[in-house]
Formats: structure tokens, sequence, C-alpha cells
């Protein structure tokens, strides 16, 4: 089964050109690349985005980051997609993450790191319909 998941390419590392690489490591992987766009996220798209994380002691700082420069949201497929990217991108922190991972390599703190990647498949669906319209589900 082929499934999809949603990926962010932050504005971190948008602005420290790490654009291709994060590109050519998803494509090394086997994922197939079938949604992209850059744009950058109003305050209340990034809101809503994040809205799990509202009330905690980091969701200002969070808000101010992404909307602080253009973002990639890319839709990817793969079988297993969504466990199979968590691994490619690595820890939230990336001086945790695995040797490897898109984190270690490009993620500098808890908050800029780097890229964002779905967490579950009913997360997935409802990530990539935020950015894609539902027709990117089917
Ligand atoms: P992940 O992106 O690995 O699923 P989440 O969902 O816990 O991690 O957090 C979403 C985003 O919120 C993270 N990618 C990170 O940018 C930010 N974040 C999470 N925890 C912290 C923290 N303790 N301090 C600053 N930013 C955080």
């Amino acid at each position: 089964m082929t499934d999809r998941t949603l990926m962010i390419i932050k504005p971190d590392a948008v602005s420290h050109n790490h654009v291709g690489e994060i590109l050519k490591r998803v494509e090394e992987n086997g994922f197939k690349i079938v949604e992209l766009q850059m744009m950058k996220l109003t305050r209340a798209q990034a809101a809503e985005f994040y809205a799990i994380h509202k009330g905690k002691p980091f969701y200002g700082g969070l808000m101010d980051f992404m909307t602080s420069g253009p973002t990639i949201p890319l839709v990817l497929e793969k079988a297993n997609a969504v466990a199979l990217l968590r691994e490619v991108v690595g820890a939230t922190n990336p001086t945790v993450a695995e040797e490897g991972s898109i984190r270690k390599a490009f993620g500098t703190s808890v908050q800029r790191n780097a890229v964002h990647a779905s967490d579950s498949p009913e997360n997935a669906a409802i990530e990539v319909a935020f950015f894609f319209g539902n027709a990117a589900q089917n």
C-alpha cells in the first residue's frame, strides 16, 4: 500500500539554502514528491496548524519562527510513508537526533529543527488537506 505524509521545510532550512539537500535526501530514501509549494505562513495558518501546542511555553516562539520566512510544504508518497519519514527526519531535538537524519544535519535547536513530518496517518491526512486540499488525498 502506498501512503502519503506531509513534510514542511521550515524557514531556517529555506533561509540557509538547505532545500536542495533535503529534497535529495527525501528522494534518495525512496519517497516520491507528489505536491510541493513555497509559501509564507500567515499567523492564522501557523496557529491552526500548531493548535495542539496552544498554551505551551514555546507556542509564541513557534508562531514567530514559522511565520518568519518562506516554508515549503510537500506531500510525499511511499509505502509506510509516515513512519519512514519520521525516521529519515530524526528526533525533534537535533542534538539528540540520529546520525544521518535530516534534523541532525540541518537543525540547530528544538525550535529551529529544519523540517516538520506528520506523526500519524490520521494527522498526515489532516495536514495534507490543510495545505493542498482534499483532492491531494486521492
Ligand atoms: P515533532 O515536530 O518532532 O513532531 P512536536 O509536534 O512535539 O515535534 O513539536 C512541534 C514543533 O514545535 C517542533 N518541530 C518544534 O519546532 C516545536 N517545539 C516542540 N517542542 C519544543 C520546545 N520544547 N521548545 C521549542 N520548540 C518546540
